[in-house]
């Protein structure tokens, strides 16, 4: 027998030959000299140097590189026609400073996952396809997973046509800067109806696998999960001269709100974040006319997630209505839970358990959203964790022990070979 995953691990010699390669000649694109984090933002000089590199790996192994409707790179060995398609994948754009791992990880054991079953000699009986999803963070145009919700149906051409980047850049003439044409948007169901499974390899979000001892997980669910948009406009006025009696802030109604967001999750058992903030005129001596803070909301449970926002809404207007101020909430973007396929889940689970020697793989939970749980809604997905020391993302602190990346490509190439290969 090949023995398992972790006899392979141990034999110094062994490492998928082209992991390290692939990582290193990735790690430099779109990284910032100071912060070390990652600004790969969706049709920015960086992503597009991010797709070249993922055609550059594909072309590298004799796959078929193309481009699809919606901006999403796939890399096919075998028919893409034929139907019954394995894929894998993930998306390789990031957060503001975001970290070396989140997306990419998926994207490139996607590729050693591939170059350890060619070492097996494994025969594929079904076509496989390697994917870059775009536009997953929605760091610049404000809507996440924007290659894989277009594509399954759940973004217009229309919603698309009108998201802006904060320099008002329209989201299609940003994609025609980058060569990309923004005329065909839209969904894509022949595509998918050809894809018999989708299994998306991310870095744990958290720290369960760390906690647990585990290199490997599957995901069983992904919390449902949105977006809103907070607008406190009050009056703008002179920091120096106006009093304070006199005032319209905007600024303090938002400090308010960000307060009792914070009370309202730990009351509701949910997360909320105020992560992003614009202030108008954003003058250091003018009182604010508006302030717009963004809400990122999640929770397990439904209830709680509906309880939290209600309840941040509720204290935002009773505070503004006490200021004078002009309060609007606007909702931009909700994900309902996701609930991963039990077959495919579970048939991850006997792969995973036969290489590795019979030990269970943890399943869990997570509350980030995905590429994989936007494409549970039109074909069989799963996901696959690789362990996060730390548990910390989006953030450039964020890392994996080389051992565990290791471990996921062998998951991977478990699983792809126990689903594609004869
Ligand atoms: O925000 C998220 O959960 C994901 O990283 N896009
Ligand atoms: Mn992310
Ligand atoms: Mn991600
Ligand atoms: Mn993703």
């Amino acid at each position: 027998a090949r023995g398992s995953a972790a006899d392979r691990i141990d034999t110094v010699a062994y490492r998928p030959p082209s992991f390290h390669e692939m990582w290193r000649d990735l790690a430099p694109l779109g990284r910032d000299a100071d912060s070390h984090g990652y600004r790969r933002y969706a049709w920015t000089a960086a992503d597009t140097d991010c797709r070249a590199w993922f055609r550059a790996q594909a072309e590298a192994r004799g796959l078929v590189h193309e481009v699809d409707r919606n901006g999403n790179q796939w890399a096919w060995l075998g028919d893409p026609l034929a139907g019954d398609a394995v894929v894998t994948g993930s998306h390789l754009d990031s957060v503001p400073d975001g970290g070396a791992f989140d997306g990419p990880l998926g994207v490139v054991s996607s590729f050693a996952a591939l170059d350890e079953l060619r070492r097996r000699g494994a025969r594929f009986t079904r076509p496989l396809a390697l994917t870059n999803f775009g536009d997953e963070e929605g760091a610049r145009f404000g809507l996440a997973c924007v290659g894989s919700r277009l594509t399954a149906g759940q973004l217009t051409p229309e919603r698309a046509h009108e998201l802006r980047d904060g320099a008002g850049v329209p989201l299609p003439k940003a994609m025609e800067a980058a060569g990309q044409d923004p005329s065909e948007l839209g969904p894509d169901r022949e595509r998918l109806a050809r894809i018999g499974a989708f299994v998306e390899l991310h870095i744990e979000q958290g720290r369960a696998l760390d906690l647990s001892g585990d290199p490997v997980g599957i995901a069983s669910a992904i919390w449902p999960h949105g977006r809103w948009r907070f607008d406190f406009r009050g009056e703008a006025n002179h920091a120096g001269t106006t009093r304070l009696a006199d005032r319209r802030d905007p600024m303090l109604t938002y400090a308010e709100t960000v307060l009792a967001a914070r009370r309202e999750a730990e009351l509701a058992g949910a997360l909320a974040t105020f992560g992003k903030i614009s202030v108008e005129p954003n003058g250091v001596n003018a009182i604010p006319s508006l302030v717009r803070g963004w809400l990122d909301s999640r929770a397990s449970d439904p209830a709680a997630l509906d309880t939290v926002v209600a309840g941040i809404e509720a204290a935002a207007r009773e505070h503004a209505d006490r200021a004078g101020i002009e309060l609007s909430v606007v909702r931009e973007s909700f994900t309902p839970v996701v609930e991963f396929e039990h077959a495919l889940r579970d048939e991850l689970g006997s792969i995973l358990r036969r290489s590795s020697g019979g030990r269970p793989v943890p399943v869990l939970g997570t509350g980030a959203g995905h590429d994989a749980g936007i494409l549970s809604g039109s074909i069989p997905t799963a996901m696959l964790f690789v362990r996060n020391p730390t548990g910390v993302s989006h953030s450039p602190a964020e890392s994996a022990a080389e051992d565990d990346c290791v471990a996921g490509v062998l998951a991977l190439a478990d699983v792809l070979e126990g689903l594609a290969c004869s």
